[in-house]
């Protein structure tokens, strides 16, 4: 493993369609609600900007996702399988899915587990790590869409590549930070960036 590539990819909003699947249900369940756009959501947290649209949408966004088969029934965003899934067949390269549970936690850490194995396979729930704090973990790359990573780690090992989202496709981030557009963008070439 001394010099060999450990790649963290984030799940919601990187390979899981967290915004359209939520966007989706919100608006099954609460169709005489308002609601927000995928191209005026602004900030990671949903409930947040539900919150400022008016004050019992908090709540309301919150239980979408609390609820049974919401984690389970999420697309898979284009290329994301794939790419993992070529990834971890490349030389000298170790591939996890960094992913956070929600506190509620009856439906969702299962549900992660259950994704896992119907899209990648049985074999990849080997890759799986369920954290609430990324900084933690260590390794070479994590792609995600959250603009800020924070844990108890003040210097985590990691790189952060930054997975664009219509959360933050707007945000202007430091020229220091990279992105990663969607899985047509060269991820092949952040990898090959970081070998030695
Ligand atoms: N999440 C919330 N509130 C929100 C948006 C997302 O609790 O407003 C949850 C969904 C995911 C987790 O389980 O946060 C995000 O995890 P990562 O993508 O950071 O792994």
């Amino acid at each position: 493993s001394g010099n060999r590539l450990r790649v963290l990819v984030d799940m919601d909003g990187v390979l899981a369609d967290f915004e359209g699947g939520f966007l989706k249900k919100y608006r099954a369940r609460y169709p005489d609600e308002p609601y927000i756009t995928l191209d005026d959501r602004r900030g990671f947290w949903v409930s947040t900007q539900y919150g400022q649209l008016r004050s019992d949408l908090c709540e309301k966004a919150i239980s979408i996702w609390e609820s049974k088969d919401f984690f389970i029934e999420l697309e898979p965003l284009p290329g994301g399988v794939e790419a993992v899934k070529e990834m971890a067949k490349m030389d000298n390269t170790d591939v996890f899915i960094c992913t956070s549970p929600i506190k509620h936690y009856k439906h969702c850490p299962y549900e992660k587990y259950a994704w896992v194995e119907k899209h990648l396979g049985h074999d990849f729930l080997e890759q799986v790590i369920l954290t609430r704090d990324k900084t933690l973990i260590t390794g070479d790359i994590l792609i995600d869409d959250k603009p800020d990573i924070l844990g108890v780690e003040p210097k985590p090992t990691w790189e952060h590549i930054l997975f664009t989202a219509c959360h933050n496709k707007h945000l202007s981030v430091s020229p220091s930070q990279r992105r990663l557009v969607s899985w047509s963008d060269d991820w092949r070439a952040i990898l090959d960036s970081k070998r030695w």
